[in-house]
């Protein structure tokens, strides 16, 4: 590819313009009935998102309407920062506010196993379903986001998508063996799934727990997790943006996640 950079950057607005380039949100809506993770006690939970009117073109703001928000940094559609678990809190540039701007955005490989969950709730990726995919549609790049469509976020009110039973929740995520893979044998920037979080229901039972959490922050990379509309993206080709909240210090946050593809 010889265009050059400044006209790289036109054609990539032209076709957004143009409708050549569609514009995909991967991101649920935030508001209080938002589902959130809920872990056991004696274990600390997030607060869910809300809104608190400061005016609203009233007494308390004559020509202006804003509020207050409140949620977990882990709230909707949301970005896992390496900070977030133990093994990844050494990593220099681990918090929302200090990892390099250019690991936001990337080309995303999508992964379908809509078939498998349908079957089974409690579904894993492994390793030998990534080589297969990889088999097909090549080797998943350097700096990629790896997202992995299970239709999960098509599951209408808290309860059916957060799927708790008696023994915990059941939800699809990821085998530990093949996290270890992606992380350590992949040069991706991270994993993106449906779910509430980017590990299984079950994972808390798992060996390592939280496999996911485990390996991908131990390694310096991301998660993204609630993303939606991933029914939209094709394979391989399109590009997401993923850049959370600048907070300083902060473990994740709540984001717009957009991809390009192209038409
Ligand atoms: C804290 C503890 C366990 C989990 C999570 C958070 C998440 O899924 C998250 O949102 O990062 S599994
Ligand atoms: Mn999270």
């Amino acid at each position: 590819m010889d265009t050059a950079p400044a006209q790289l950057l036109t054609q990539l607005v032209a076709g957004i313009a143009a409708g050549s380039v569609r514009v995909v949100d991967l991101t649920v809506p935030l508001e209080p009935g938002t589902p959130i993770i809920n872990l056991p006690a004696p274990l600390a939970n997030s607060q869910p998102f809300a809104l608190e009117v400061i005016s609203r073109y009233d007494d308390q703001g004559p020509a202006w309407y804003w509020n207050n928000i409140t949620c977990g940094e882990h709230t909707g559609t949301h970005f896992d920062a390496p900070i977030h678990w133990l093994s990844g809190r050494d990593h220099p540039g681990n918090a929302t506010h200090d990892i390099p701007v250019q690991r936001f955005i990337g080309p995303a490989c999508v992964l379908d196993v809509t078939a498998a969950v349908q079957a089974n709730p409690d579904f894993l990726l492994t390793r030998a379903m990534v080589e297969e995919w990889e088999a097909h549609h090549g080797r998943i790049p350097a700096g990629a986001w790896v997202l992995v469509r299970t239709d999960w976020s098509k599951r209408q009110g808290a309860a059916d998508y957060l799927n708790v039973q008696a023994d915990g929740p059941h939800t699809p995520g990821f085998d530990p063996q093949c996290v270890r893979f992606l992380a350590h044998d992949r040069d991706i920037l991270g994993v993106g799934v449906e779910t509430v979080g980017t590990d299984a229901g079950q994972a808390g039972t798992f060996e390592p727990m939280f496999p996911c959490h485990t390996f991908m922050h131990g390694a310096n990379r991301f998660g993204l997790a609630q993303l939606t509309n991933l029914d939209r993206l094709p394979p391989t080709g399109a590009v997401v943006i993923a850049p959370p909240l600048k907070i300083v210090n902060g473990s994740g946050s709540p984001l717009r996640v957009l991809a390009l593809v192209p038409a």
